[in-house]
Parts: structure tokens; C-alpha cells; sequence
């Protein structure tokens, strides 16, 4: 008998000899309703095997693995009962429509509650801007309690079971999921599972000295074992911390912090902390969340002698949380944010693991090819690494609440005859102003004296010139500013997969420098990309001469232009060689054959098309820009503006 039966044997065994006590908590417990005990039976024998092969690869060594099992069952069995009803509605609507995500008519928007309507309740307020801006998902940077002072932004979480008091409480976070689902909406949240803030609850018991709640976490008598791992790893934080532990007087330990020091990383191998996380992230589900942002995923599995990072258990893991969703929450979606070699965040995508991704890659590439006006490196890559698994979508952005690191591959830069470490040193010297005519105002972000990594910080408005254009008052920077950020936008908006607005970006936010008079904010530069929204210039949406109003506007115009093209549903993304450096092109083409072209000019001066050129992608003889209308001949040679970019059906 193989393994694998073996193992399939004993799943099946152990599920028959446990359903009978889940009947019990459903029996004599919360409800009598036979429907919910048979939905939650099929998916759990629909599931199980697979469950209990990854809980199998990453805990059946344990003695107590039979144990792991029950409590698994326990926690699934209990939060399905607590399911809202609304909810498993919509898990049956879902599961038949497993895909409604990868469609054209998708836009995200991300926000701050606290900057952008300063809580909970007076975020309803503005559920009619987000329809105007035609979002269908609007993901809430983390609004959980935290710790008073430096919290990271919000990912250093003290309770993923109740709201920062200053943003609201967790009956209006479900109130106000309950509204946006209402109005076609999809709520997102953050499920930071790497780790806690050393004010958990699971901490603070740590840090009493409780034997059960110090295996949650990595901690070290001494400094014997730490310094076998540090050998491998890399600083996330240079500049707040060299190395990856913290020493924590009180308990006269060193516990493993990857990022601050009072956030603590999560110990996996334990398997209690694999259940305690699936409790928390269903009960984030029972509250109407559907997408959960999966933050620092590379780094949630730890072993001895590598650099910890994007491991072959972190994905088992999260295969084990996902299939602890399709059992007891199946509406829900796992989007992966790995900011890692582009090789390492394909493997994160896959329908039983996150059907959803950041893009960093596409995300960096953008930018690189505005600062050398040169698309080679962005055509050469998005050829041969934007194919995803079928049914999984990429979530594709120009700026998020993080900073910009340069992850494209170094083959792949050697390829197109470009030095990386070289390269990457333009970059960082043309994004933080340095590099002369440069029109990009970023600062850096954790420079690392050692190998001189960097990541950028700024708004889009900024890196692309405007900020530097408005401080000189030149009306033809101003112009090729807003040029430059409507091409970049037209990328993001027609490549394909949902696109992603950080709410601020699309009326021109620009740098903000007053974190600088912030001690609490002072070091960590990506604040100068998290202002207060500013509602004033809202007003100014109305004013058609604003920079404001024409932004907004134009935004608006390329999303409506998306929803109504139906060569973007389900179309599949192939560059082609638009025979010009400066121009970037690629065809979308859905399986009806319904095709468009999209050609982006990265340069500020006028550039030719050889449309005949295109002959070899088989194209009509005749175009219509969907952005303009214009109707183009193929004979005629195509002229792009500068930054100028066309949609052609
Ligand atoms: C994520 O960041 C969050 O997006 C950051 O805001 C948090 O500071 C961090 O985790 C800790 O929760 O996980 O894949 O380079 O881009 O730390 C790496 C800084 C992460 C962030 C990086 C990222």
C-alpha cells in the first residue's frame, strides 16, 4: 500500500471515529438545524483528506497530532455555527461562482480608516465615493487594537478580536461589511499572522512565564541558537534593528522579531498556534470580511540552516488555513503579499493556496521603466512571468502604504543587457531626487550600510513629477506630470487582474513630510505615503480647472472604459515588440477572440508605431482608441504623445 492511501486511510478513519462528537456539538448544541450540519458534513468530507494531509506533513510527528486533530474539528464545527446565516448564503452563491473575482468589472481601493474618514462610522458616509470611483473591494489597513505608540502602521495586532478604540469597534466593522457587501463591495482586511505585538494577550501570558504561551513564540535562553539561524537571514528593518530577535529583559529571553522589535513572530510548529490563528481568522469571516490579506507570508515557517523565508511549510500552512475556510467560511478569499524574488511569489498562487496576489513585480518594473524611459527589462519580464494558475487573479498597483522594492529578477536584467546592482543604484539615486533631471521626490526607505539595499517611499504624485512640478510652477512640468501618472494608471487599469487605488492617488496626494515632526514616525519614512485625507481638495473635485478634478475625472473615465470592454473579461495578456524601446505593448484577448491593444508611451518625447510592424499579431486593418474614439488606419504609422497611451479595438 502506497503512502498515500496509507494516509488517505487513516484521514478517513480518524474523520469517522470524530464526526460523531462534531454531531454532538451541533446536536445538542447552538442550533438544531439539520441543513447547517449537512452543508458543514459534505464540505468537511469534501475537504478532510487534504486537511489532514497538510496538517499530517506539518504536525503528525507530534505525539499529541490525534489531539491537534479533534481541536481542529472542534474549531471548525464551532465557528460554522456561529456563521451569520447572510453569510452562508453567500458561500453557497460562491462556490458557484468561484471565479467572480478575476473579472474586469473588479477595482480595488485600499485606505486607512483613521486618515481617511477618522473611524468606523463616518466611513458609511462615504460608500457613495466609492461607488462613484466604481470599487467592488476596499481593503481597511489594519485596524485592530494595538499597542499606544509605534505600532507599525497597525500590524503589530494585541487582539485580531477587537478594533482600535480610536477607529470604532468590531459590531460596526461587521455593520459596515454588512452595508458594502450591500452595494457590491467586497471588504478586505489584513490578517497579520506572522506575528503578534508584544502586548498580546498570548505575550503578555509569555511573558508571565507560562510554559504553554511561551511555545507560541521563538524564544531563546541565549544567543546558542539564535546566531546558527542569524548566519542565514536577512534584515527586513536595517535601520530600526540589526538582526531578527529581541531580548526581552523581564523574561531574560531573546525572542524572534523578523520586523519591530515588539512584534513577535508566531511559532508554527506549534500546532496550538495553527489552530488559536484559524480561530481568529474565521472569526474575522464570521464578521462579513471576505478577503483576507495574508501580510509577510514568506516568512511564517523557521528552520535551522535557511534563510526562513518562503519555506515549503509556509505554503503547506497556508494551504492548511485555506482548507479550514472552504470548510467553515467558503466565500473566503486569501490574497498572498510575498514581497519576494518574483520566483518565490508565483508559488504562492494557486487556488488552494491564494487566489489572489500582490503584483510587486509588474508594480516595480513600472516604475523602472518610467526613470530609464525604456520598457526592455518590463516587456522581457511581463512575457514570461505574468501567467498565473487559472481561476487566481493578480492584484495589480502603482503605490500601497509600503515603500517600492527593486524585485525583479537579475537574469532577467542581464538579459536585456542591464547590470542589476547597477541599475538598482539609478533607481534608488533617480527616485530619491539625486540622479540629475530627475522629476522623482521619494526618500528612502531602511538604506542598509552593508549591501546598500534600498527601498523608495513617496505618493505616485510625487515619484512622478508633480510634486516638483507644482513647487516650480511650471504649467509644462504640471502637464507631463499628470500625463505621466494617467499612462501609468492605463497599465494598471487594462493588463489585467484587479487593480488596486490607494485611496488618495486617485485626486494626486502628494508627499507628506509632517511625519518628520512625529518622534513616533520619524524613522520610518513610508509615513510621507500615509497623509489625512484631504477633504478640502475633495471640494475641488467639482472645480473642472483643478489638477484635482482632471485626475479624478480621468480615473474614472479609464475604469468606466474597462467595465464596458468585454475584450478584458477572462482575457489572457501577451506582450509583443512594438519595435520602439520607449513603447510598451501588449494585446488582451478574451475567448471570444475580442482583442485590445494597449501601447504606452514611458518617454516624454513623441514616439512612432510601426503599425504595418504589427501585422505579425494579426491585428484588424482598422483600430478604434477606445479612449479617444479616434478611428486609426493600419497603413498610417502610429504617433503616441508624450506619456501618451492608446486602447485599441
Ligand atoms: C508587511 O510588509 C506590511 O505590508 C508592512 O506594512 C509591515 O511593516 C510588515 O509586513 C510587518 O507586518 O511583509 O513581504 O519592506 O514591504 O516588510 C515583506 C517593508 C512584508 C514591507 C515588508 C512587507
Amino acid at each position: 500500500m502506497s503512502s498515500n492511501d496509507w494516509i488517505n486511510i487513516h484521514a478517513l478513519k480518524t474523520l469517522n471515529r470524530l464526526l460523531p462528537r462534531m454531531e454532538h456539538i451541533f446536536r445538542n448544541g447552538i442550533q438544531e438545524d439539520p441543513e447547517s450540519w449537512w452543508q458543514f458534513k459534505s464540505r468537511l468530507e469534501r475537504e478532510w483528506i487534504e486537511l489532514f494531509r497538510y496538517l499530517h506533513q506539518l504536525y503528525g510527528w507530534q505525539y499529541d497530532f490525534y489531539y491537534t486533530l479533534e481541536q481542529v474539528l472542534r474549531t471548525l464545527a464551532k465557528n460554522w455555527i456561529q456563521r451569520p446565516e447572510e453569510l452562508k448564503q453567500m458561500d453557497l452563491e460562491r462556490e458557484s461562482n468561484p471565479e467572480c473575482f478575476n473579472s474586469e468589472n473588479m477595482v480595488g481601493g485600499v485606505l486607512y480608516v483613521d486618515l481617511f474618514s477618522g473611524n468606523l462610522t463616518k466611513l458609511n458616509e462615504h460608500i457613495s465615493y466609492f461607488k462613484k470611483l466604481g470599487l467592488t473591494y476596499l481593503h481597511l489597513m489594519p485596524i485592530f487594537a494595538v499597542p499606544h505608540g509605534d505600532n507599525d502602521g497597525g500590524y503589530a495586532v494585541s487582539d485580531y478580536r477587537s478594533v482600535n478604540p480610536d477607529i470604532g469597534t468590531m459590531e460596526e466593522l461587521s455593520k459596515i461589511a454588512s452595508l458594502l457587501r450591500k452595494e457590491g463591495i467586497s471588504l478586505a482586511l489584513d490578517f497579520v499572522f506572522n506575528h503578534t505585538s508584544d502586548e498580546h494577550a498570548w505575550a503578555k501570558q509569555a511573558r508571565s512565564g507560562d510554559p504553554e504561551l511561551e511555545a507560541f513564540y521563538h524564544l531563546f535562553p541565549d544567543r546558542h541558537v539564535p546566531d546558527q539561524y542569524q548566519r542565514h537571514l536577512r534584515d527586513i528593518f536595517p535601520t530600526v534593528r540589526r538582526g531578527s530577535f529581541t531580548w526581552v529583559n523581564e523574561i531574560k529571553k531573546w525572542v524572534w522579531t523578523t520586523f519591530h522589535s515588539f512584534q513577535w513572530d508566531l511559532n508554527y510548529n506549534n500546532p496550538e498556534v495553527f489552530r488559536a490563528m484559524a480561530e481568529e481568522m474565521l472569526f474575522l469571516a464570521n464578521q462579513g470580511v471576505e478577503v483576507l490579506r495574508l501580510d509577510a507570508v514568506a516568512f511564517i515557517w523557521k528552520r535551522l540552516g535557511t534563510n526562513c523565508e518562503n519555506l515549503p511549510e509556509a505554503h503547506i500552512l497556508i494551504r492548511a488555513f485555506n482548507a479550514m475556510a472552504r470548510i467553515a467560511a467558503p466565500s473566503l478569499l486569501f490574497k498572498s503579499e510575498a514581497i519576494v524574488h518574483p520566483d518565490e511569489v508565483i508559488k504562492y498562487i494557486d487556488k488552494k493556496e491564494c487566489r489572489l496576489s500582490y503584483n510587486p513585480l509588474l508594480m516595480a518594473l513600472i516604475w523602472e521603466a518610467l526613470a530609464s524611459r525604456d520598457v526592455r527589462l518590463l516587456s522581457y519580464t511581463m512575457r514570461h512571468r505574468s501567467r498565473i494558475p487559472k481561476g487566481c487573479t493578480w492584484v495589480n498597483y502603482l503605490r500601497c502604504h509600503d515603500d517600492i522594492g527593486w524585485t525583479f529578477d537579475d537574469a532577467d536584467a542581464r538579459a536585456v543587457g542591464i547590470s542589476p546592482e547597477d541599475h538598482r543604484r539609478f533607481l534608488n539615486d533617480f527616485y530619491t531626487g539625486r540622479f540629475p533631471d530627475s522629476f522623482a521626490r521619494g526618500v528612502p526607505f531602511q538604506f542598509n550600510e552593508d549591501t546598500h539595499d534600498m527601498r523608495i517611499s513617496g505618493t505616485l504624485a510625487s515619484l512622478a513629477g508633480l510634486e516638483d512640478a507644482l513647487e516650480k510652477n511650471d504649467d509644462r512640468l504640471i502637464e507631463m506630470a499628470v500625463k505621466r501618472i494617467n499612462m501609468l494608471r492605463s497599465i494598471m487599469l487594462s493588463i489585467g487582474g484587479i487593480p488596486l487605488i490607494y485611496l488618495g492617488d486617485e485626486w494626486a496626494m502628494i508627499n507628506d513630510y509632517t511625519y518628520l515632526d512625529d518622534p513616533l514616525k520619524i524613522n520610518d519614512s513610508r509615513w510621507i505615503h500615509r497623509s489625512k485625507m484631504n477633504w478640502d481638495k475633495h471640494k475641488d473635485l467639482a472645480d473642472q480647472d483643478t489638477i484635482e478634478w482632471h485626475f479624478f475625472n480621468e480615473m474614472i473615465k479609464l475604469i468606466y472604459i474597462r467595465k464596458k470592454t468585454p475584450a478584458f473579461q477572462n482575457a489572457d495578456m501577451d506582450v509583443f515588440d512594438t519595435g520602439n524601446d520607449h513603447l510598451f505593448g501588449f494585446i488582451r484577448k478574451n475567448n471570444n477572440n475580442r482583442r485590445v491593444m494597449v501601447i504606452a508611451n514611458f518617454s516624454e518625447k513623441k514616439q512612432k508605431v510601426k503599425l504595418s510592424h504589427m501585422d505579425s499579431c494579426d491585428m484588424l486593418k482598422k483600430y478604434q482608441d477606445l479612449i479617444t474614439g479616434n478611428i486609426i488606419s493600419c497603413g498610417s504609422d502610429l504617433e503616441l504623445e508624450p506619456y501618451g497611451f492608446v486602447w485599441l479595438s
